[in-house]
């Protein structure tokens, strides 16, 4: 019985020590060094290379290594039964929130516009408005999303929130399901989206939505790349329907060199830094979580196959 490590961009040797230490009957592997493959019990994985899951005939259960689970569900060859486990939390939901009140306050404080200014030496103070003249449409009212709305609403910004299932938030107007949205985005002067990347969501920041958001707004985007549809984004942006961009997540990642958003005026690129997994903070729920299944009881983050979240 062993643990397969399946990542090619993440360092497996805090993963090692930890499972080692907590789970010491069960070997570490690394793919592409899984050993005997019918040993394999559970796998941890962060984009794993498509099929690699499917080989393993004993697998109980995939422990991804992040909030989302895109990357693993889109593999056409797992096994349709197989649990899915993503992380909840486990030190993701705090940098989320610093991460999204740091980019509205990058707006609302026309910080993109003083750095263009001191490129040029222009000392040219501009109007700002308060954070309550500056409604923020938070996407996705989960794990994260639902204290990225809070964070934002601490700090004296009027919050709405978006999510697929009706929400009661203290303090903060939400919305539900699809046939809301152009309603919530209608007064929403930066919208963050934080959703998953499902069927559903794929493509919704297009030019629809960008229609319906006010003129002159702001986009945040640290839930998937392809939730935006670029041309639609740059378009907007170009047009100035919308006024900018703080995008932390891409179709293709790394962002290729001749993608426009890089050099774009009004784009903020950040290459997925906005909570990186930390091994240290999730190691204790995904050992946990291997127990839990050893002991025959239910795990905590089983991802629902057919909502893909
Ligand atoms: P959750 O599953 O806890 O929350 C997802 C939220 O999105 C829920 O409120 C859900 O609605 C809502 N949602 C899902 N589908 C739809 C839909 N079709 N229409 C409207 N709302 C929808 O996830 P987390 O909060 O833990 O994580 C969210 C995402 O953040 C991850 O999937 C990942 O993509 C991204 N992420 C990015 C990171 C980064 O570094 N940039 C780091 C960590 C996460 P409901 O409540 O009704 O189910
Ligand atoms: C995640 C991420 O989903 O880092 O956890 O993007």
């Amino acid at each position: 019985m062993s643990i397969l490590f399946c990542s090619d961009s993440e360092d497996p040797a805090p993963w090692r020590d930890a499972i080692a230490q907590a789970l010491p009957g069960m070997p570490f592997r690394v793919w592409p060094d899984a050993g005997a493959l019918e040993d394999v019990r559970y796998a941890l994985a962060w984009r794993p290379q498509p099929g690699a899951l499917a080989r393993l005939p004993n697998l109980r259960a995939v422990l991804v290594l992040g909030a989302g689970v895109d990357s693993v569900l889109s593999d056409p060859a797992l096994p349709l039964d197989l649990p899915v486990l993503r992380l909840v939390d486990a030190g993701l939901v705090e940098p989320m929130a610093a991460y999204a009140l740091l980019a509205v306050l990058y707006f609302q404080r026309r910080a993109g516009a003083y750095l263009r200014q001191q490129a040029h030496a222009v000392w040219q103070p501009r109007e700002q408005l308060p954070p309550a003249r500056w409604p923020v449409g938070v996407m996705g009212l989960g794990t994260i999303g639902r204290v990225v709305a809070q964070r934002l609403a601490a700090n004296g910004f009027p919050v709405r929130g978006w999510s697929r299932t009706p929400k009661h938030l203290d303090g903060i107007e939400t919305f539900a399901g699809r046939e809301r949205l152009a309603a919530f985005l209608a007064q929403s002067r930066v919208v963050v989206s934080v959703l998953p990347l499902t069927a559903q969501t794929a493509g919704i920041l297009d030019a629809t939505a960008f229609a319906a958001m006010p003129e002159g707004s702001y986009l945040v985007n640290i839930g998937r790349g392809d939730h935006v549809v670029d041309g639609d984004l740059l378009a907007a942006l170009d047009s100035g329907r919308l006024a900018g961009a703080m995008l932390d997540v891409f179709r293709e990642e790394p962002l290729p060199a001749a993608h426009p958003f890089w050099r774009h005026p009004r784009v903020v690129v950040t290459p997925h830094v906005a909570a990186p997994t930390v091994a240290a903070d999730a190691q204790a729920q995904v050992v946990e979580n291997i127990r839990r299944l050893e002991r025959g009881e239910p795990p905590t983050g089983l991802v629902d196959r057919s909502r893909g979240y």
